[in-house]
């Protein structure tokens, strides 16, 4: 890499490892990395043309320098990612080495930006729903075909992310990162220090009132009652769904509430001691309070894949596809999956991560522990959207 003095130094900065433990949300708050700012870092242009950093992309070189192909002629990308999933050098790194913009813009849940997307035509190019809506983000005509001509490194993506039954090819998806929804807890406030089962917070006890969340998801919240019920994770019987109901609805009065954005603070902040939750967002939670502990449940867990795609008609579907590109490279995994304790579809980025990270059986599960991977469709989608619904009505 041919770069000297100044610019030698923006990029070190740029490629340093993130450090863990200090307030990663307090960083990413401060560069306007969350919310809808996301202009922090863009080099405009100190770096811009260089097309490599060093990773070996072969064909990605090119890639990485703009071109046609774009709705709109803007050196612009709209991302629009799930909160606390990213690590706060990748945005600036992929704007100096690209020289194109990046906006980065957050949700927090599926729901959230399945209605987004519904509504009307949006400005984002990439979005990163989950594994299990792709079907019917299909259904509904919402994603456009990838440019697969501009992701050379979709061959570093593992062949489990390749082969998948809900979009083999990776002809309109890519991987983000994947993880499994468990249970957070406070290893200081349970009793016996230790939770082995989803009755911690599915039937929690007078002890722990108040001091638990749920996920205000529909496919986490309904799939991980069935499971804990001893139904099938992937049930639409009305019968199933009618006792999940029933039991959420029952212990509702000792939760604190449904959250998907706030549990990794409360947390942390010993406000709750049980939430059911993300994998990565838990370790995240972990890094800023170490009572914090993540388990998958006896009876069995979700894990889910978190993919990036380009609603139809994206104002920039080539830059998304560079972007995807860069997303793919074995560093740019590593540095995301180290920050956000998530796996990584890559498995040449695991030489480097830490050995810690990569044999931790709570973000590699070994291929014994029971996880389901659901898929809500068509009616199912609607019958679960209904439980779900009738779960949080008052
Ligand atoms: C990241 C949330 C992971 C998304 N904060 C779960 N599908």
């Amino acid at each position: 890499m041919r770069l000297g003095g100044r610019e030698d130094q923006d990029l070190n900065l740029l490629v340093q490892a993130p450090e863990r433990r200090f307030g990663r949300r307090g960083f990413l708050r401060a560069a306007g990395l969350l919310g809808a700012a996301g202009v922090a870092g863009f080099a405009g242009g100190i770096l811009g043309g260089m097309a490599r950093d060093g990773d070996g992309d072969g064909a990605a070189g090119s890639a990485l320098a703009a071109g046609p192909g774009n709705r709109r002629d803007e050196r612009l990308v709209n991302v629009y990612n799930w909160s606390d999933y990213i690590d706060e050098r990748t945005i600036p790194l992929f704007q100096a080495l690209s020289n194109l913009r990046v906006n980065y813009d957050v949700y927090s849940s599926n729901e959230d930006l399945l209605a987004k997307l519904r509504a009307g035509p949006t400005q984002y190019d990439i979005v990163v729903p989950t594994n299990n809506l792709i079907p019917t983000y299909r259904r509904l005509g919402l994603i456009e075909p990838l440019r697969q001509d501009l992701i050379p490194n979709l061959s570093n993506l593992d062949k489990e992310f390749v082969d998948t039954d809900y979009d083999p090819g990776n002809r309109y998806t890519v991987p983000w990162q994947w993880g499994t929804t468990g249970i957070g807890y406070n290893r200081t406030r349970v009793p016996g220090g230790k939770v082995d089962s989803w009755a911690a917070v599915f039937e929690p006890t007078r002890a722990v009132a108040g001091r638990v969340s749920l996920l205000r998801e529909v496919t986490d919240l309904i799939g991980c009652a069935l499971i804990y019920l001893g139904k099938r994770p992937n049930s639409s019987r009305e019968a199933d769904l009618a006792e999940v109901v029933r039991l959420v609805r029952s212990i509702k009065r000792r939760l604190k509430r449904f959250t998907t954005d706030t549990y990794i603070d409360e947390l942390a902040a010993g406000e709750t001691w049980l939430a059911q939750g993300w994998s990565g967002d838990v370790f995240q939670a972990q890094d800023s309070n170490e009572d914090v502990a993540y388990v998958i449940p006896k009876e069995g867990a979700l894990r889910f894949v978190d993919v990036m795609c380009v609603p139809k008609g994206a104002p920039h579907p080539a830059n998304a596809a560079r972007f995807i590109n860069f997303v793919l490279r074995p560093t740019s995994q590593a540095r995301i999956s180290k920050y956000v304790s998530y796996g990584t579809p890559v498995s040449l980025a695991k030489p480097l991560l830490p050995a810690g990270q990569t044999s931790d059986p709570s973000i590699y599960p070994p291929a014994s522990t029971k996880l389901s991977i659901v898929t809500v469709t068509g009616q199912k989608l609607e019958k679960w959207q209904a439980a779900y619904d009738q779960i949080l009505a008052r």
